[in-house]
């Protein structure tokens, strides 16, 4: 499945629309007076379909899989608005062209002396009740622009997600053991979008880079983070969590372990590494080996240690989901 918004494009403003179809009017000809005002008012009613596509287009919010939901509810702010102004749009585009219709037909029956004007009260009027509509118009294509921009996730392939706080080295990770090439640098929140590439184990699998997550209430969480959470929630899949335990960590053991905890917490099977072990800080090694319980990878993603067993786990997870065991090779 492709992103579900990649194929809108944001709307026309009202303003410009209206604009540039008056503009058209003038080209517009016909053999008598009548032919020719009811045909620019046709052409007009015709022209407003870009805006009853653009909603027929939309996917219907409520069946969108819950990691697009989400992902739609944190660019727009609100899935109601969405859908209240969808319903604006599509009421105001119908209620423009019947309006014109209805000019349509007058002038059909008035004298033809009163064609033109005719015309100009229809397209007055049906230009009036699209300018309703012109905030929802505006607003729903500054959230479209963001959404369509999303990167194709799809919610079926086996997945395995790169999850941890910010700056523990989980774009490193990604990059070098999938297809994806997301931005690296040495400061938290370089990620700001989910990002994905792809490892083949035989099978296709899909790798998630996601942003930081910092150690704190849902509420408090800034829309970076809240992008990482909605796909360690709504996809599933294998994470593999990152600690940072060089001597440069930006966040101390505890932060780390709270946000490993509530990572767990989501029932998912979880890998957990500790990055940067070419460059340790042996008292966070140990602090977070003992208070862990579960079994720790110790890994280098610039320097390649440790990546070899990483892999393997990824392979031994992906056997234990895979429907044909036997067509899973090495990762
Ligand atoms: N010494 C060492 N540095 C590493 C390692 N992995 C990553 N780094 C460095 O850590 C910094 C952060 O790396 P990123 O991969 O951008 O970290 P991130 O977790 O994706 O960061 P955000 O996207 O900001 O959350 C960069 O300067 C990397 O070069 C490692 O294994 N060892
Ligand atoms: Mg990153």
């Amino acid at each position: 499945m492709l992103n579900p918004f990649e194929r809108l494009r944001p709307l026309p403003s009202v303003d410009s629309f209206v604009e540039s179809e008056a503009k058209r009017l003038g080209s517009i000809g016909g053999k008598t007076v009548k032919e020719r005002e009811i045909r620019r008012l046709k052409d007009y009613r015709d022209r407003i379909e870009v805006y009853v596509n653009f909603v027929r287009a939309f996917p219907r919010v409520d069946e969108l899989h819950p990691f697009y939901k989400t992902s739609l509810e944190i660019a727009s702010g609100s899935l109601d608005r969405v859908k209240m102004c969808l319903s604006a749009i599509s009421r105001h585009a119908n209620m423009a062209q019947r309006m014109l219709e209805k000019y349509m037909v007058m002038i059909k029956r008035e004298p033809e002396e009163k064609a033109n004007s005719l015309m100009r009260a229809g397209f007055g009027r049906a230009s009036s009740i699209l300018r309703r509509m012109n905030e929802c118009v505006e607003w729903i294509s500054g959230v479209v622009t963001v959404v369509s921009k999303g990167k194709a996730i799809d919610p079926e392939l086996p997945t395995v997600m790169v999850a941890g706080p910010p700056n523990v080295g989980k774009s490193t990770l990604v990059s070098k053991i999938s297809s994806a090439r997301p931005e690296i640098a040495n400061y938290p929140f370089t990620t700001k979008e989910i990002h994905v590439g792809h490892m083949d184990c035989g099978v296709k699998v899909q790798v998630i880079d996601t942003p930081g997550i910092l150690d704190r209430p849902d509420a408090e969480r800034n829309v970076i983070e809240r992008k990482a959470v909605n796909a360690l929630r709504n996809l599933n899949g294998l994470i593999v969590f990152l600690f940072d335990v060089s001597t440069s960590s930006i966040y101390g053991a505890d932060e780390q372990l709270n946000i490993m905890r509530e990572v767990k917490s989501l029932g998912k099977p979880v890998i957990l590494a500790m990055n940067k072990i070419d460059a340790v800080d042996e008292n966070m090694r140990r602090e977070i080996l003992s208070r862990v319980g579960d079994k720790v990878l110790e890994i280098s993603s610039e320097q390649g240690t440790g990546i070899p067993e990483l892999k393997r786990e990824i392979f031994n997870w992906l056997k234990s989901i895979s429907q044909d065991p036997s067509a899973v090779l090495d990762c």
